[in-house]
């Protein structure tokens, strides 16, 4: 029978790549996101491969998002996997000068959020004593850089978050995983840098992550055999050995 996951973040970057990655191995799809014309451009895009679904939906709102996961469609309300990868970082600060919108952004969406999304979705998956649930995670949530601070307790918080879900969902049988990337080019720093014309310096002079890459290890984590569960991987690009140490062509250290 085929899988059903739904993505968060679905219309960009990671979630983007892991939606493709997915209808090409014939799972049906329930697609997150907030910017409609691109849910619908995934949607036509992937319709040939798989059965689609989209959802329209800011995780910070805690009905709504409760709504929109109550109103899917009996031939998508049963979620095998959920990624819960919708998140960013917004700003670039140190402490003393952070911006308590971005603040504020940051812990709800990327924690929050996924709280929610996991919320609506878990009952489901205890009842029928099966899935599999993956939290995008990052490097960030495994060491703290400068400025990175509340970013980094966010991800922190999404690590926290998998371990305790990993423990309490074990009587059921779920799998929960813990997906953790370096850097990976998306639409992560032009929204982290608010457009600023240079923000994809962040990825110039050495060859980071792509989407696709993160995409193919999720991939793997799903298609291991029921005994078998990728409870949690560090993802960094050859580039990178650290959050602060990245090997660039002209600029060794940044
Ligand atoms: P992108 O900016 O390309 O994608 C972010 C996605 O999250 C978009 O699809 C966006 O959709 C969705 N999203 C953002 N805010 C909300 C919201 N309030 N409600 C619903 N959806 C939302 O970034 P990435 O693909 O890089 O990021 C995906 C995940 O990977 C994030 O959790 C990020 O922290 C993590 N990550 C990224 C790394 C990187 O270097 N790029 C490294 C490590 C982890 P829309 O705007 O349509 O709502
Ligand atoms: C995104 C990677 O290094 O910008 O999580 O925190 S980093």
């Amino acid at each position: 029978m085929k899988k059903t996951a739904l993505i968060t973040g679905a219309t960009s970057g990671i979630g983007r790549a892991t939606a493709h990655e997915f209808a090409k191995h014939g799972i049906n799809l329930v697609l997150c996101g907030r910017r409609q014309q691109r849910l619908d451009s995934v949607q036509k895009a992937l319709s040939r491969e798989t059965d689609v679904y989209t959802l329209n939906f800011d995780v910070r709102d805690k009905d709504k998002t409760f709504e929109a996961i109550n109103s899917l469609p009996e031939a998508f309300r049963d979620i095998d996997i959920l990624i819960n990868n919708a998140g960013n970082a917004h700003g670039l600060d140190p402490i003393e000068t952070g911006n308590t919108d971005d603040w504020d952004a940051m812990m709800d969406i990327n924690v929050k959020g996924l709280l929610y999304v996991s919320k609506a979705i878990i009952p489901r998956m205890t009842e029928r004593e099966s899935g599999h649930i993956i939290n995008i995670g990052s490097s960030a949530g495994k060491e703290v850089y400068p400025k990175g601070n509340v970013y980094c307790a966010s991800k922190h918080a999404v690590l926290a978050i998998t371990e305790g879900m990993r423990i309490d969902l074990n009587s059921y049988g779920i799998k929960v995983s813990a997906i953790n990337p370096g850097l990976v080019e998306t639409e992560f720093s032009e929204v982290r840098y608010k457009g600023a014309p240079n923000a994809n310096d962040t990825y110039k002079g050495f060859k980071a992550l792509q989407a696709e890459d993160i995409a193919e290890v999720i991939q793997f984590a799903i298609s291991r055999p029921s005994h078998v569960n990728i409870a949690d991987v560090l993802m960094f690009c050859t580039a990178q050995a650290s959050s602060t140490i990245v090997k660039k062509k002209f600029n060794t250290v940044d």
